[in-house]
């Protein structure tokens, strides 16, 4: 395609170690790129307002007449429609462009293909006209999409994990200033295993955006009776039980697992830095059980993996990762235990539920990239 003149691009998916359903809810977390990514190869294709998109692993041909953006009904398209829509508000340097798109990100599994598929085009249009916009550009108007096109109100950590991430570091970033700092993420002799449950979830169903408003209900009405600044940071927990018998009791829940979820990271930032892994991993566990029972994000497949993992000494922590209703659970085991621990846990959940389980490890990896000549070429 496009011969020498077209552009290879690489966009990660992501994992996040902690910190889940925090952050639109101004919290931290804790995710980091990984090696699974969506592939682009971009060429000017010299018309003025003609795209064309060809993809493996999402299907069909997108013809994108540039000068009419407008979303579809619904469909993998929006996310890409979405992008060109949110650049064309920044500059007006985009032109006609051929486009291959090949994934090699398991779909709607948790690892966030969605936030991979918005940035690596966003980048892959910014290198290919050359237009400047920076990584946070790329980040903010991946985001934008998604709530614009696609529907969901999602936050801001998965488009910055597959942008910014960093080989070998994960990134603890505050939610609220966007500042980051890399952190390293080397816990040998464990690992980070991921298990795919296979059930697949449609964060814009509706759910997400559900929990998202119960969160926006429970601070309103607690700014209002505590004349505290409109941010979760600002919440306690005595707070919520003193507000208890005023509030909703699912709103009271999705608020409490927030402010809970909030100070976990804060903790599990320490324990990472003094090489606590036991103690990180318990953390772990606890937000499982918070996104289970009080957050109700989880099912009983991933719930059948954490129960599974817990009763395995070599999985330090085990949760389920990313918005939830399936998708993976992400473990922190010790090396030797891998394939045991896979060949049991395939084993248990073939049985119960009669789904395979998908395994793979995975390892903190660099964000969205341009691939020249076998070299990464950052922005
Ligand atoms: C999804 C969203 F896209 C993220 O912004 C985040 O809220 C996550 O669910 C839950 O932590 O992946």
């Amino acid at each position: 395609m496009g011969g020498e003149n077209s552009l290879t691009i690489v966009s990660p998916g992501r994992i996040n170690l902690i910190g889940e359903h925090v952050d639109y809810n101004d919290g931290f977390v804790l995710p980091a790129a990984i090696e699974q990514h969506i592939q682009f190869k971009i060429c000017k294709n010299g018309t003025s307002n003609k795209a064309i998109v060809r993809s493996k692993g999402f299907e069909g041909v997108l013809e994108i007449n540039l000068k009419a953006i407008t979303p579809r009904p619904a469909g993998w398209e929006n996310y890409l429609l979405g992008v060109i829509n949110e650049m064309q508000q920044l500059t007006d340097g985009i032109s006609g462009f051929d486009c291959e798109i090949q994934s090699f990100l398991p779909v709607g599994s948790g690892v966030s293909s969605s936030a991979a598929l918005e940035c690596g085009f966003a980048y892959a249009i910014n290198e290919l006209f050359d237009l400047g916009l920076d990584r946070w550009q790329i980040v903010k108007l991946s985001q934008r999409a998604e709530h614009n096109y696609v529907g969901t109100k999602c936050g801001i950590m998965d488009q910055f994990a597959s942008v910014m991430g960093k080989k070998g570091f994960a990134m603890l970033l505050d939610c609220k200033s966007l500042e980051f700092d890399y952190v390293p993420a080397n816990f040998d002799p464990y690992v980070l295993l991921l298990l795919n449950s296979n059930v697949t979830h449609d964060l814009a169903t509706g759910a997400y955006n559900k929990r998202r408003q119960q969160c926006e209900d429970g601070l309103s009405f607690l700014v209002s009776k505590y004349g505290i600044a409109p941010s979760f940071r600002n919440v306690t927990l005595d707070m919520l039980t003193d507000s208890k018998s005023q509030l909703d009791a699912t709103v009271f829940n999705r608020c409490s697992y927030v402010v809970e979820e909030i100070a976990r990271v804060q903790m599990a930032k320490t324990l990472l830095k003094e090489n606590k892994l036991k103690a990180f991993g318990e953390l772990m566990y606890k937000t499982h059980e918070g996104l289970s029972d009080k957050y109700e994000v989880s099912c009983k497949e991933l719930d059948f993996l954490v129960d599974l993992a817990k009763r395995e000494n070599a999985v330090l922590g085990s949760r389920i990762m990313g918005g939830g209703f399936g998708g993976c659970t992400i473990n922190l085991i010790h090396k030797d235990s891998v394939n045991l621990f896979i060949a049991k846990a395939a084993a248990a959940y073939k049985k119960e539920f009669g789904i395979e389980l998908n395994a793979f490890e995975t390892q903190p990896s660099n964000g969205t990239t341009l691939i020249k000549e076998n070299h990464e070429v950052g922005l």
